[in-house]
C-alpha cells in the first residue's frame, strides 16, 4: 500500500530538517532511493542517428577552418543529445569523426584513455602505434590501447575520415586520466608495417609471450578484408535469429576484447534478413560499413546506409532489417560490464 501523503506541517518540518542536515553534508536516502536503484535501466542517452552525408560535409568544412596541427586532433565530437556538454555518445563512451588532409600530421601523444579507429573514407593515411605504422584502409578496425604512443599522417592526395571511439567517460569517472605529448611529433618506425599482425595475429604468438588476462591486444589493426572474408564465409550457414552472423573482435593471445574497456563486433545481415528484437545493458554505437536497410531502436525507426552511425542506449530493443547485404560494426563497454557481473542481454 502506498504511504499516506504527509500533512503540510510534517512536510515543512521535514524540509527544514533537510536544510539543517544539508549544512553538515548529509541528505536523506528516502527522498532518492527509487532513483538510486531503479527497477530497470533508464538511460539518459537517446537513440540517435548521424547520417554520413551530413557528417562528411561538416567535417570537411572544419578542414577549411583549422589545420590538424593547430587542432592537435581535428575532430567533430558526436554528442548524444541526452548528454549535452559531456562529450559522450553513450554514458560511458566518447565518439568523434576525425579528418586528416593530405600532407597533415596529428602529432604523437599518449594517454590512459583507450581508443579505437574505424576507417570510413579516403585513402593514403597511416596511424602509428608504439613505433609501428599501419596504412588506414576503409573498414579497418585499429586500436590504440591505454598509454601507447600514437600519431597519424596523410601521405596521399585525398581527405581521410575515420570514427574515433574512446573510453573517456569511464576514465573520467575513475579520475584516472594522464596524458603526455611526445617531443617527436612523428614516431620513428621501430618495426616494419605488418610486424604485429605477423607475430601476434596469425594463430601464433612469440614463444615467450605470456600476457596477463586484461592486457590489451598486440594486434593493433584488424584489416577489413579479413573481417569481411570471415563474415562472408560463415554467412553460407544458418543465421542466428537475433544476430544474423555476428563475430566478436578479440585479443588473439587471450580471447578477451582487444582492449579491456571497449568491446567491438562485426555483423553480417543477408539481403532481406530481419533480426528479432534484442536488448542488452551495454549502450552501443553501430556503424554501417556496407549495404543498408532499416533499424528500429525502442520505438524509433530509421533507414541506414553506408557510414551512417547510430546509438542504441542501454536496454532499448534493437531490430535490424537488411535491404541489401549489410555489414555492421559496433562497439560498447560490454567487457567492463561482463568483468563486473553487470551485463545482461534479453532475446525478445
Ligand atoms: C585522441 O588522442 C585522438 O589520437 C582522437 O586521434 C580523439 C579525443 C579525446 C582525447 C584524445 C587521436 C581524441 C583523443
Amino acid at each position: 500500500m502506498p504511504a499516506a501523503k504527509p500533512s503540510p506541517d510534517a512536510q515543512r518540518a521535514r524540509a527544514a530538517y533537510y536544510d539543517r542536515i544539508g549544512e553538515h553534508h548529509m541528505t536523506p536516502l528516502w527522498e532518492v532511493l527509487h532513483a538510486l536503484v531503479p527497477p530497470l535501466p533508464s538511460p539518459r542517452a537517446q537513440a540517435t542517428m548521424w547520417r554520413y552525408a551530413q557528417l562528411r560535409e561538416r567535417v570537411l568544412e572544419a578542414g577549411r577552418l583549422i589545420s590538424a596541427q593547430e587542432a592537435e586532433r581535428r575532430v567533430l565530437i558526436l554528442e548524444n543529445p541526452g548528454l549535452r556538454g559531456q562529450s559522450c555518445i553513450t554514458q560511458t563512451l566518447y565518439a568523434g569523426l576525425q579528418l586528416i588532409l593530405p600532407g597533415e600530421v596529428a602529432p604523437a601523444h599518449r594517454h590512459t584513455q583507450s581508443a579505437l579507429r574505424l576507417v570510413l573514407d579516403g585513402e593514403g593515411a597511416y596511424t602509428a602505434v608504439d613505433g609501428e605504422r599501419t596504412t588506414m584502409r576503409r573498414g579497418d578496425f585499429i586500436v590504440t590501447p591505454a598509454w601507447t604512443w600514437h600519431d597519424h599522417g596523410n601521405l596521399g592526395d585525398q581527405p581521410v575520415v575515420w570514427l574515433d571511439g574512446l573510453d573517456i567517460p569511464i576514465v573520467r569517472f575513475f579520475d584516472a586520466g594522464f596524458s603526455e605529448k611526445s617531443d617527436q611529433s612523428t614516431q620513428q618506425p621501430l618495426r616494419p608495417e605488418g610486424d604485429a599482425l605477423a607475430r601476434y595475429g596469425a594463430n601464433m604468438i612469440p614463444v615467450d609471450y605470456a600476457p596477463k588476462p586484461a592486457d590489451p591486444s598486440r594486434v593493433f589493426v584488424y584489416p577489413f578484408e579479413r573481417t569481411r572474408a570471415s563474415l562472408q564465409a560463415i554467412a553460407q550457414g544458418t543465421p542466428d535469429v537475433h544476430h544474423g552472423f555476428k563475430l566478436r573482435y578479440v585479443n588473439p593471445a587471450t580471447g578477451a576484447s582487444p582492449m579491456p574497456t571497449i568491446g567491438a563486433l562485426a555483423q553480417w545481415l543477408p539481403c532481406g534478413f530481419e533480426t528479432k528484437p534484442l536488448r542488452s545493458t551495454d549502450g552501443t554505437v553501430v556503424v554501417c560499413l556496407e549495404g543498408g536497410g532499416e533499424v528500429k531502436v525502442g520505438d524509433v525507426t530509421w533507414r541506414f546506409q553506408e557510414n551512417d552511425i547510430f546509438v542504441v542506449p542501454s536496454w532499448q530493443a534493437l531490430q535490424l532489417r537488411a535491404d541489401r547485404d549489410a555489414l555492421l560494426f559496433s562497439f560498447s563497454d560490454r567487457p567492463v560490464q561482463q568483468a563486473t557481473g553487470l551485463w545482461r542481454e534479453q532475446r525478445l
